[in-house]
């Protein structure tokens, strides 16, 4: 029998047509300015009599699990595994797959952008010009700080801390520390990467940047502690998910100076609430959740999300797979 799919992201076209040569495609059209609250109510229903699913960015709950007896793989167009509840897909044979690999290196550029968009002022100083306030040779008082030869601190050397290390040492001749579960040796030859406990990392870093993904063990594990542990010239810069910062910790040290500033691409809150202080911070870049948000990256991540849903249905998928053990069943 054709399988029944849920789609509840936007799909390119040509991924979408080759997914409805395999399955019966039912996709989810989210009316302009519709809530993720009606989105995930209709995600929850849609998949009541579904085999699979692809899509991102809508948490996807025990709950509506447990309502889709039918359901075999979910495929999510992310690397990131937060909207799911991994072991519970596990304990019902359900194979969780995710696009890791193919959006390593533009996230990483999206982290060197925060890096040196916040050091050298390039957002604040952009708007200034743009304001038409150039009128004469700009003062000390606009100047940046360089990344050359700073210290970037890389908590996480996973596959996007490893690309940022790669840019950062050979692109700009940074020292590189980083904290890591196990050690990085390719980094460590390649780069020169030195890890460090995260007290080090935080004492000694210009850059701190979080690469980590978030689980119950990296939430909120910067907190003000941690901020008040960092230089004061130093630069938080957050591209992996905004629950692994305490915010309101965040806001503090930026408004008093404990830290000197942050690139933000990812927030507790998503989108960001347009009364958040930090929207008012001179030295605050905030994006919009952008890490992998590129015509070729996005068009990548869809194609590979739809090959391992394609394969998982078909019961012959074995790469891109957060809980193999499903498999080994
Ligand atoms: C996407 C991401 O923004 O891969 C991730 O985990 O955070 C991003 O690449 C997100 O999944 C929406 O597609």
């Amino acid at each position: 029998m054709t399988p029944k799919i849920v789609v509840y992201k936007s799909l390119p076209p040509d991924v979408l047509d080759d997914l409805r040569r395999h399955a019966q495609v039912v996709v989810l059209e989210p009316a302009p300015g519709q809530s993720r609250e009606a989105l995930s109510d209709a995600l929850g229903a849609a998949l009541v009599d579904a085999d699979g699913a692809i899509g991102a960015s809508i948490k996807v709950t025990p709950t509506m699990i447990e309502r889709a007896p039918r359901l075999k793989a979910i495929s999510t167009i992310s690397v990131g595994l937060d909207n799911f509840d991994v072991p519970d897909l596990t304990r019902r044979g359900i194979v969780l797959a995710h696009t890791p690999d193919v959006l390593t290196e533009s996230t990483a550029d999206t982290v060197f952008a925060l890096v040196l968009s916040t050091a050298r002022r390039v957002v604040e100083l952009a708007d200034w010009v743009k304001a038409g306030q150039w009128r004469g040779s700009i003062g000390p008082e606009q100047y940046g700080v360089d990344v050359n030869g700073k210290t970037i601190g890389i908590v996480g050397l996973g596959r996007i801390g490893g690309a940022l290390a790669r840019r950062a040492a050979l692109g700009f001749g940074m020292r590189v520390l980083y904290t890591n579960r196990h050690p990085n040796e390719q980094a460590e030859l390649a780069y020169g990467a030195r890890r460090v406990e995260l007290a080090e990392l935080l004492a000694q870093s210009d850059f701190v940047c979080l690469q980590v993904p978030l689980t119950p063990q990296t939430q909120r594990m910067i907190g003000a502690r941690e901020l008040h542990a960092m230089k004061r010239r130093a630069i938080l810069i957050n591209a992996s998910r905004g629950a692994i910062v305490d915010e309101a910790a965040l806001i503090a040290a930026l408004a008093d100076g404990t830290i000197a500033g942050a690139g933000l691409d990812v927030f507790e809150h998503e989108p960001l609430a347009a009364d958040s202080p930090l929207l008012a911070m001179r030295n605050v870049v905030a994006l919009p959740h952008i890490g992998s948000a590129t015509h070729e990256t996005r068009h990548a991540m869809a194609r590979c999300a739809a090959d391992n849903l394609v394969d998982a249905l078909a019961g012959r998928l074995t790469r891109n797979v957060a809980n193999p053990e499903v498999l080994a069943r």
